[in-house]
Formats: C-alpha cells, structure tokens, sequence
C-alpha cells in the first residue's frame, strides 16, 4: 500500500489531498515537526530529513507538487491531472510548480524568521519583506483566476491542490486578510471541497492518534 509520511498541515498535505481527491488507499504516518529532529526514523526513507516522504512500491518521491501528479496520473485516470493532449497543459504546469516555487518558497522565510527561529535569531525585516513579496504573486493568481472557478480545464486538478496548499499556508500564517477578492473567494472553494474536508479529517484522526499538536 501507498505510504505518505506527513506532519500536520506542512507540504505533505498536497500528496494527502491527491491521495483523497483520488479515492486511493494509503498508509498515512503522522510524524512530529520538523521530524529530522524529532522523528529520526525519516532519514530511514528519505536522507532530506524532510516530509513529504512518499513510497509506492518501489517509487520513493520527495516533492510535494510532484506527487499531486504522480498520484493524479497513475491513479485518477487524468481527472487531477491535466495531460499533454488538454488544452492547459502547459498552464497546468505552471501552475503545479507556481504554487510550491513561487507562493510557498516566501512562506517559508517569513516561518522561519518569524516563529522557529530562537528569538535572538529571529529577523522581523526579512519576515516583514517576503511577507510583502507572497502577497504581490499573488497578484499573478488574481489575474489568473479572472473569469474562472478553478486554474484549469473548468475542473479542480493538482494545480489547484499546489496553489491551495499555500493559500493554506498563507492563512495559518494570517495572511488571509491580504488576499486579494478573487484569491479570497477561490480559498474558502478549496476548502468547500470533500476532498480537502477528508484530507483535514484523516489528519486530524492520526494526529489525535498520536498526540501530535499543531505545527504552525
Ligand atoms: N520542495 C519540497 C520541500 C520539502 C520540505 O522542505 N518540507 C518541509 C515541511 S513543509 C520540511 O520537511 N521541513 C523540515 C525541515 O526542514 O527540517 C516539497 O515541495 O515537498
């Protein structure tokens, strides 16, 4: 069986939230943040010391986005993901990646330097600067999301679970506020959505299982 080693809301919900749009059966371990300190075991499957971790027999993958599309492939029989033969293939792609390399990697900074670090490392100019650098690409998602529900092919597809989890980011980050109208009004979609509200739920379920608390 598929397993997904994930800690509470971090990357890892992309692959649990394709998982769960796809209707596959997976073994979901729920390890605390950041496991490469608290979890020694993951260097065990994945030498990063980061999560996701994603093994399906002999695949071993490491990248969020990437598995959103592994799964949707291989499992969803094109629904999630959009195939070279659609129109929005190549907006699909860039979208997949958008949401990981251009919204997520800003997030990134503002966490580290705002909340993990000690507080004597702490640097309030370079969480308060990429703060303001996340909001303006969003700037690119406003403008694409004009005249349209979901990124591509009139249907909700792996782009939207990339470009959804940083808007789940941005939200545990308080940056929900910020969002322009038409990124707002696509987040509370996303979040509308059985296959985002049973993701919650499985994690909440292992998490309670395990003891594990909130990671943001
Ligand atoms: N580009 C990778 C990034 C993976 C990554 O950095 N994951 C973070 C969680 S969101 C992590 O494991 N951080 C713990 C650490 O760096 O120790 C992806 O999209 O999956």
């Amino acid at each position: 069986m598929i397993q997904l080693y994930h800690c509470v809301d971090a990357r890892s919900f992309r692959p649990l939230w394709a998982l769960e749009a796809a209707g596959v059966d997976y073994e979901l371990i729920l390890l605390p943040f950041p496991p490469r300190v608290r979890a020694k075991d993951i260097f065990k499957v994945n030498p990063l010391g980061t999560i996701p971790a994603f093994i399906d027999g002999d695949t071993r993958m490491t990248e969020s986005a990437a598995i959103v599309d592994y799964v949707g492939q291989r499992y969803a029989e094109g629904r999630l993901s959009v195939l070279a033969k659609e129109t929005d293939f190549g907006r699909y792609l860039n979208f997949l990646h958008f949401g990981e390399a251009t919204l997520t990697f800003p997030q990134t900074l503002i966490l580290r330097y705002a909340r993990f670090e000690p507080a004597e490392r702490r640097q309030p100019q370079v969480a308060d600067d990429y703060r303001a650098w996340f909001l303006a690409r969003l700037k690119g998602l406003e403008t694409a999301l004009d005249g349209r529900e979901w990124l591509c092919e009139d249907r909700f597809t792996g782009a939207d679970i990339s470009v959804g989890y940083a808007l789940l980011l941005a939200d545990s980050l308080n940056l929900r506020d910020a969002f322009p109208e038409r990124v707002a009004a696509y987040w509370d979609r996303l979040q509308g959505l059985s296959s985002f509200q049973s993701a919650k739920a499985a994690q909440a379920k292992e998490a309670r299982a395990a003891g594990i608390g909130a990671t943001f």
